[in-house]
């Protein structure tokens, strides 16, 4: 990256430095959670935690399947500043019975310190160190990844990127409110509060419109605007891109002073994000809701593929040893399997796989270990079969939640029903021809019903799809 001063390469050598100092005695690593807003971040965590406080079936993860995991706990977070995941409140909803449902939804950065008891497996390792590590996992929005091309670009190199990109077909039918007041402004006029907020607003629903069409969502700038977190309402969020003047307008300008905001975003939201919270992620997880895409049609998978390009441009620059310190990891998944027929699971892997591949070859990447799974942190569905005109089709059996519909049929969050989603192609460039359209039927399922966690007790913890698998290629190789 051009622009990343030495300055801040000093100041992230220094964070590792004191890291690595403070976590001689107690290892520490820092596992980053990470997607676009509902592809099951709070879920995830919830389930992993779940799982390992209370002993889950978890036999692809080795350390759990041989016995090594002696014990799991919660402790107080290292970083004081950020808001703690609110696992309890998760579990809580999650638990309530016939009250149950899925967590709220969650706009921010949070944190949660996991601290595992474990034997080393080789008696070296036992000598050496203690069996004893921290695992702080870290939820973050994906839309904030999204920013990283604003580090290394002016007010007037962004404007003009966004500007023109909003002229491209699909984009350009949310954005004409928006241009049509941005270049009927004076940008050396007086900067007038009414209309910078005005600007930004309109700015603001095109970027909101062309997130919810399928087809524009992957370069939507700044993340903030979308996942504003805890800068909802904040003056640092009120500017929006002008046409840039062919003169540099005066002091107290229009242009002059959104390119002061700009630039405060950049400097105080953008940039730390990056540098405080991204730099320092040992392991990712990338959650992907790639059913709800294939649901939507071929478009939205293509535009998926060029949001996991955009994820890749930030794990790029991990390869050059600015933001990640450790050997990076990183995982790919696609989540909710729960929602089709296991023998359909693998399909979907190779449909993430694919995507994934397209997006690294795109973004020209190279670095970390990868991997894809299909997953389901919390499975709400068990399989079945069912006669259908002379077929044995495989079918999914759970609560709907209330309101979904199938072929007219509205459920009423009581009932159970058997659904056939439909088959996964086995080969997967068929998700992108446009072949499914209108050939997959996914519906949202309530959550499973389990009794409140007790410890010790496997059938308490959350039923999962490969969680374990997601586990081992994480965390296996820093508990051998
Ligand atoms: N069946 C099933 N549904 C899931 C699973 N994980 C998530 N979901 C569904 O997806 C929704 C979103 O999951 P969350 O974990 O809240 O997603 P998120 O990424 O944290 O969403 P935001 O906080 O809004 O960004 C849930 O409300 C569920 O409806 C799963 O493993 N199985
Ligand atoms: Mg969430």
């Amino acid at each position: 990256m051009k622009n990343v001063s030495i300055l801040d390469e000093a100041r992230n050598a220094a964070i590792t430095l004191g890291e690595r100092i403070g976590n001689v005695f107690s290892p520490s690593i820092r596992l980053g959670v990470t997607g676009l807003s509902r592809a099951g971040k709070t879920v995830f965590i919830t389930s992993l935690v779940h799982n390992l406080l209370h002993d889950g079936a978890l036999p692809l993860f080795e350390p759990a399947r041989s016995g090594r995991l002696r014990r799991a706990w919660l402790e107080p977070q290292p970083d004081a500043h950020i808001p703690r995941f609110a696992y309890e409140d998760h579990v809580a909803a999650l638990t309530a019975g016939e009250d149950r449902h899925w967590p709220q939804s969650t706009r921010q950065l949070s944190q949660l310190r996991l601290t595992l008891e474990y034997e080393p497996a080789g008696l070296t390792a036992r000598y050496l160190r203690g069996g004893t590590i921290h695992v702080d996992v870290v939820d973050y929005p994906g839309e904030w990844l999204l920013d990283l091309p604003l580090l290394d670009m002016d007010y007037a190199e962004w404007s003009r990127s966004v500007i023109e990109t909003a002229h491209t077909t699909g984009r350009d039918m949310h954005a004409g409110k928006w241009l049509e007041l941005a270049s009927s402004l004076d940008p050396a006029a007086p900067l007038e509060e009414e209309t910078a907020r005005r600007l930004f607003q309109l700015y603001r629903d095109y970027l909101k419109a062309c997130k919810t069409h399928p087809g524009h969502f992957s370069a939507l700038q700044p993340g903030r605007f979308l996942i504003p977190g805890d800068l909802e309402g904040s003056p640092l969020l009120t500017f929006a891109p002008l046409p840039p003047p062919e003169e540099r307008p005066p002091a107290g300008s229009l242009w002059r002073e959104m390119e002061r905001r700009y630039q405060a975003y950049v400097a105080h939201v953008a940039r730390p994000f990056f540098f405080d919270h991204f730099a320092r992620i040992d392991r990712q997880v990338v959650l992907v809701d790639t059913l709800t895409a294939l649901n939507a049609g071929a478009a939205a998978v293509a535009d998926l593929r060029s949001a996991l390009a955009s994820v890749f441009a930030c794990f790029r620059t991990g390869s050059s040893g600015l933001f990640t310190r450790r050997a990076g990891r990183i995982l790919f998944a696609a989540t909710k399997a729960d929602l089709i027929h296991h023998a359909s699971h693998d399909r979907l892997r190779s449909i993430l796989a694919l995507l994934v591949e397209d997006a690294a070859r795109r973004a020209e990447y190279s670095g970390a270990r990868i991997r894809t799974e299909a997953m389901a942190a919390i499975r709400a569905t068990r399989e079945g079969t069912a006669r259908h005109e002379g077929e044995e089709l495989p079918v999914i059996i759970g609560i709907p939640e209330k309101g979904e519909e199938i072929a007219g049929q509205v459920f009423d969050g009581r009932t159970e029903a058997a659904i056939f989603p439909g088959d996964l192609p086995e080969d997967p460039r068929k998700a992108l021809d446009g072949s499914l359209e209108g050939r997959l039927r996914f519906v949202r399922f309530r959550p499973p019903k389990i009794h409140p966690p007790r410890p010790l007790e496997k059938a308490d913890a959350f039923p999962h799809v490969r969680l374990d698998a997601a586990l081992q290629f994480l965390l296996g190789e820093d508990l051998a």
